[in-house]
């Protein structure tokens, strides 16, 4: 698409991703879109399960209230993940970790399809689905290795009772994973917002704390997001096919 090119050449994305010495990549549900993973909210709709929004499920309190039903909610989620594969924007960002001095992916999704992509050392800042964390010991395993019969499954270690190891609403995020994503975010050349709705907090604060401290800030997203206004370049599109085609 030769306007496309055009435009990110005008724009100076290209030299600034030529001279860029760290790059920080955000990125939201979009980017998993075209695995085949649904996204939270779109076409004015937020996803909805059993009659609930799923704000409601995937919250702090639903864990205290009925932590059999939140493995019923994450095991239909692990369903519909299983038969999806990265797609070419997890491929092109996992090529973007040898292009730069310093490369920071931290993602929103708990999919983990950027690992499988072979992206390493990804940000996770809501978790991971395929793991279970102790209630008790805090102790973490693999889902696909406890018996799929037994929910809540019981911890390995100590007999607790296990939880899906994701930040749901009104959870604290992972400090250390949260204090490594606002250091990198803070000192970044460039800095990617890819496929997020970018109004959860505290993640969607990570590319404003960029720009602030001087990044360059692109976002790839076919539609328009609170942070579009302060970014320097906006690509409309999807992640799959845009970031593929970014040459520098
Ligand atoms: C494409 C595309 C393609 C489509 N290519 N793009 C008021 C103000 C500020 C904060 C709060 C507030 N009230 C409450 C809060 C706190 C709350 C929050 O931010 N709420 C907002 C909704 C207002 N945040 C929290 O609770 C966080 N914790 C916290 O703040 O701790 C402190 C605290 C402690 C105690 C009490 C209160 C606060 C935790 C947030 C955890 C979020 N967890 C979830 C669920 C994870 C588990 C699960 O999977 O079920 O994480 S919510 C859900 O949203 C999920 C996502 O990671 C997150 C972000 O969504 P994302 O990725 O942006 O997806 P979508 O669907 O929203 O957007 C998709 C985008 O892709 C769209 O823009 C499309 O256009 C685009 N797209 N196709 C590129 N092909
Ligand atoms: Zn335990």
């Amino acid at each position: 698409m030769p306007e496309k090119e055009e435009s990110v050449n005008a724009s100076g994305l290209r030299g600034r991703l030529r001279a860029a010495r760290s790059v920080f990549v955000l990125t939201g549900a979009g980017v998993s879109a075209e695995s085949g993973v649904p996204t939270f909210r779109g076409g004015g709709q937020t996803a909805v399960w059993k009659g609930m929004p799923f704000d409601v499920i995937s919250s702090a309190g639903m864990v205290g209230r009925d932590l059999a039903l939140v493995w019923e909610w994450f095991d239909y989620r692990r369903g519909v993940l299983q038969s999806c594969r990265p797609n070419p924007a997890h491929e092109t960002i996992a090529r973007w970790q040898t292009s730069f001095p310093q490369f920071t992916l931290a993602t929103q999704n708990v999919d983990g399809l950027h690992t499988e992509a072979g992206s390493r050392g990804v940000l996770e800042l809501h978790g991971n689905v395929w793991r279970a964390r102790c209630l008790n010991c805090e102790g973490r395993e693999d889902v696909r290795e406890k018996d799929a019969s037994v929910r809540p499954p019981v911890c390995r270690a100590c007999g607790g009772l296990m939880r899906p190891d994701v930040v749901l609403f009104g959870e604290m995020l992972p400090e250390e994973v949260w204090v490594e994503a606002a250091e990198r975010a803070a000192t970044a050349d460039v800095c990617f917002v890819v496929g997020t709705s970018a109004i959860v907090y505290p993640a969607a604060g990570l590319p404003a704390a960029a720009k602030r401290a001087g990044a360059f800030l692109v976002e790839v997203n076919p539609e328009e997001t609170p942070l579009s206004n302060i970014c320097d370049v906006t690509l409309r599109g999807a992640a799959g096919e845009v970031l593929p085609r970014l040459e520098f």
